[in-house]
């Protein structure tokens, strides 16, 4: 867009270094580095770079991430290569490798991309804490599942918990909020014995007709933390478990309602949002039926409540709809409205035409019943938020 301007006062910064795009997770597997690369495509293509500041992070160290990880963990991580990995190893097992999902593989370059993505979450929550943004972006991050010790779920290293780990050196409060499909366990867990960190995670939750659970499997209503009156994490977590095909009418409100009540009552200083894009619909491995103006409406609230935030990527597993509404989220994050009519002088540009890709443009209907029956009544909703402010009770101690 031509005339657009930086608003002065107002500043956001994009982290982003390009070379985690070169990475490949292997050809059946359905997380794609490559769709950061139309993310980055599109952002640039409707000039959203004249509207923040571009870092390039470089890559996180052996003993920055040594701040969370275990160095045992990360020893076994930055060694270990498609050639010299042993599948049937203790280690390899007991630090979340093979298994028969071959949900973390390890492939070429594994210990770069890790050590780039949460290099740029760092640089982001550096940001934060200096005060060069007000809202500091990494569309590479959010890998919430990882453990200290453990890969789980297409995540090997929590750059988010680091982030966090940063961000608490000076604020007493940090709110994180995680919108991804799948409920971001790790982070929870990582801050489970702390009052200084509260973690809202809003997921899809259940088994399917095959008897497996959604994974990862946990984040029902009555998980709050630890249930230790002495212990200083209890109730400070909260889950909002959704069943499939939930609209933009629904998760708008149920957004809005219980993320104002949080904020409110925890009065965090500054907010961690986890935009994982799986939550729209048509994602090949999600349930719910958003379209990607009713995702950016939950950044759009979280940025309104204006505390420094930091907003991380995650899931998504169709990649032209993940850079579409990365593409949204950095515009609403700078106050600029885009034009549906995508720019077409922009490389992929086919990955976003003809009807089966979105006919060209940035926002196509994503709202499918055909893929999701929407089995979320309005009543079953109303309920949901009931019961998440009952559990807030907690906070008033
Ligand atoms: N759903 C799902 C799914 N699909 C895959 C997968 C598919 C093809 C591959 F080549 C490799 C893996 N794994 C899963 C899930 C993990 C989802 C992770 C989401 C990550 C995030 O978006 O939240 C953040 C980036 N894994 C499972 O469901 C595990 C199994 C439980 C599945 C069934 N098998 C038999 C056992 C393991
Ligand atoms: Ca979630
Ligand atoms: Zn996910």
């Amino acid at each position: 867009e031509y005339g657009m301007e930086k608003p002065r006062g107002y500043n956001v910064s994009f982290h982003y270094n390009p070379h985690v795009e070169y990475h490949h997770f292997g050809s059946s597997h359905p997380m794609k580095p490559w769709r950061l690369t139309l993310t980055k495509q599109l952002v640039l293509a409707y000039g959203l770079e004249y509207c923040m500041e571009l870092y390039e992070p470089r890559p996180a160290t052996f003993d920055e991430l040594a701040i969370f990880h275990d160095r045992e963990y990360l020893s076994f991580l930055s060694n270990v290569t498609p050639q010299n990995a042993k599948p049937d190893d203790q280690a390899y097992l007991a630090f979340g490798f093979g298994g028969d999902s071959n949900d973390c593989p390890v492939f070429d370059g594994l210990w770069n991309y890790v050590s780039i993505y949460s290099g740029a979450s760092m640089n982001a929550a550096y940001n934060l804490l200096n005060k060069q943004s007000d809202v500091a972006i990494n569309w590479s991050g959010g890998l919430h599942h990882a453990k200290k010790n453990l890969a789980s779920g297409f995540c090997y290293i929590n750059d988010i918990v680091l982030a966090i780990q940063l961000l608490l050196t000076q604020n007493q409060r940090v709110l994180y909020i995680d919108i991804d499909v799948h409920h971001g366990d790790g982070v929870e867990a990582a801050f489970e014995s702390t009052d200084r960190v509260f973690t809202l995670s809003y997921h899809k939750f259940g088994i399917d007709r095959n008897g497996y659970p959604f994974f990862p499997g946990t984040g029902n209503i009555n998980e709050m933390g630890p249930t230790d009156p002495a212990n200083r994490g209890k109730g400070h977590s909260l889950n909002i478990p959704i069943d499939d095909g939930i609209d933009d009418d629904q998760y708008k409100w149920l957004f809005k309602t219980v993320t104002g009540a949080v904020i409110d009552k925890y009065n965090p200083t500054a907010i961690v949002l986890q935009s994982g894009a799986d939550s729209l619909g048509g994602d090949r491995l999600g349930r719910f039926n958003l379209n990607i103006k009713a995702h950016g409406f939950c950044v759009e609230t979280v940025k309104n409540y204006g505390r420094p935030l930091l907003l991380i990527g995650g899931g998504g597993y169709t990649p032209r709809n993940v850079a579409r509404t990365w593409c949204h989220e950095t515009a609403v994050c700078v106050g600029a409205e885009l034009h549906n009519d995508l720019p077409t002088h922009i490389p992929y540009i086919q990955a976003f035409q003809g009807t089966e890709n979105g006919g060209g443009i940035l926002y196509p209907d994503l709202h499918n019943t055909k893929r999701h029956e929407n089995l979320n009544t309005d009543v079953k909703v109303r309920k949901l938020v009931e019961q998440a402010m009952e559990n807030l009770r907690y906070l008033e101690g």
